[in-house]
């Protein structure tokens, strides 16, 4: 990949609709690309500076853009803290679809650094429909749709199962954050006619799911354990239950709120639970392992509020939106654990040359 990330704008092929997303750089970014690419869609994504390149995830679909004709996907860099970035770039974009995934998406990080993520996902929501706000005011393209990334973590600790009129109870301030974000995209739809949705999505993993999330964290320590580079796995609450679905599906559902006549808010899930406990056994038993001979209780890991039981009724999504997901539990489990087994195989032919040392653990 080229040095310079930051791409130019449309390349004013007036057939042809163009999306900016936000968080493109993360698991949810890195598919929803992939599916509007082959819609045929302009894909724009905003990135944030960082020290390293924080664009693995998008990689293999990256052409330069010194490349024009042939790269339909631009990366520009902005951020949700910063609102003249947001607006700067829905002028100079003029995307027909906006979708805002970008967050500090770790719920348990939240309570270490709970202003600076409200900052971004609560006031970055609220910032980036305000620049769509006067965007549309001062160009007339009323026409643009929005689209919030909601989370099941809103219900809290409202027993399942979660619907769109089931009431919220965060539990964190990522979940208080999600539900300013969730109420601010409401209202923008009310007071302006924003075409603007909010997906309330349940957990979906896959084997781009960040490192420290408990699903990836397992699978990567299920790979590692079996290649001979790590034994132990250090873990917290191993009684929460969730929904988890596979990404791949789930980037569709967000699409096809945007494609609907009206803007409404809908719950995606598979509809079936799982306990951490029950992940581990899937994970670990696929390789002919027993979890309990690796698996250590560190109370690190517990949360000062949990969320215990998350199972959604996407019955309204079903219906309206004629989702289902495709790919379930044990098929997702499987998914990931294969890849990082293949991945854990790489490390250890580095290991074993000396480039770089067993004992660091994802
Ligand atoms: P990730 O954590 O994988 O990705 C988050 C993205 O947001 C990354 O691209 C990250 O950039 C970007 N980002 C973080 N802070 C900022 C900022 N200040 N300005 C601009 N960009 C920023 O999350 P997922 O892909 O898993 O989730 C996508 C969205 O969906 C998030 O909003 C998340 O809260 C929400 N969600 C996720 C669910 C899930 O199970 N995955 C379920 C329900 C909701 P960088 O790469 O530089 O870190
Ligand atoms: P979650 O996902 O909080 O549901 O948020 P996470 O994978 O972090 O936790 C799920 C459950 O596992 C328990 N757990 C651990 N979690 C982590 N991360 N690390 C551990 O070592 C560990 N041990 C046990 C947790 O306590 C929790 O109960 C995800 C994120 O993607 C959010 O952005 C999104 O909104 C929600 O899913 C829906």
């Amino acid at each position: 990949m080229a040095s310079e990330r930051s791409g130019s704008a449309s390349n004013g092929d007036v057939s042809r609709k163009v999306a900016l997303i936000t968080g493109i750089t993360g698991q949810d970014g890195s598919y929803l690309t992939e599916f509007l690419l082959n819609k045929g869609y302009e894909v724009h994504g905003l990135i944030r500076r960082s020290s390293n390149f924080n664009t693995q995830r998008i990689e293999h679909i990256y052409v330069d853009p010194h490349n024009a004709h042939k790269a339909r996907m631009k990366l520009h860099y902005a951020d949700l803290s910063d609102a003249s970035s947001l607006r700067r770039w829905l002028d100079t974009i003029l995307p027909d679809e906006v979708y805002n995934l970008a967050a500090q998406s770790h719920v348990a990080v939240s309570f270490e650094i709970p202003d600076y993520t409200a900052d971004v996902v609560a006031t970055g929501a609220l910032r980036l429909l305000e620049a769509v706000r006067s965007h549309i005011a001062s160009s007339g393209r009323s026409h643009i749709r929005y689209y919030q990334a909601g989370s099941s973590e809103m219900f809290g600790s409202t027993p399942p199962p979660q619907s769109e009129t089931t009431p919220f109870h965060p539990r964190s301030p990522y979940a208080a954050s999600k539900c300013a974000a969730h109420w601010y995209t409401v209202n923008y739809r009310e007071a302006y006619g924003i075409f603007a949705c909010n997906g309330i999505l349940f957990n979906h993993e896959s084997p781009r799911r960040g490192e420290n999330f408990v699903t990836r964290k397992i699978t990567r320590a299920v790979g590692r354990i079996k290649i001979g580079l790590q034994s132990k796995l250090f873990l917290g609450n191993l009684q929460a239950s969730r929904d988890w679905g596979f990404a791949g599906d789930y980037v569709e559902a967000m699409w096809l709120m945007l494609q609907q006549e009206k803007p409404d808010d809908y719950v995606v899930a598979t509809e079936d639970s799982h306990t951490v406990e029950e992940f581990l056994e899937v994970a670990f038993g696929y390789v002919g392992l027993n979890w309990r001979d690796h698996v250590v209780i560190d109370k690190r890991y517990f949360r000062p509020s949990e969320v215990d039981n998350l199972k959604g009724d996407a019955s309204k999504a079903k219906k309206v939106l004629g989702w289902k997901p495709k790919v379930g539990f044990e098929q997702l489990v499987k998914m990931m654990v294969d890849q990082d087994i293949e991945m854990a195989k790489k490390e250890k032919v580095l290991v074993d040359a000396g480039y770089i040392d067993a004992q660091q653990q994802p």
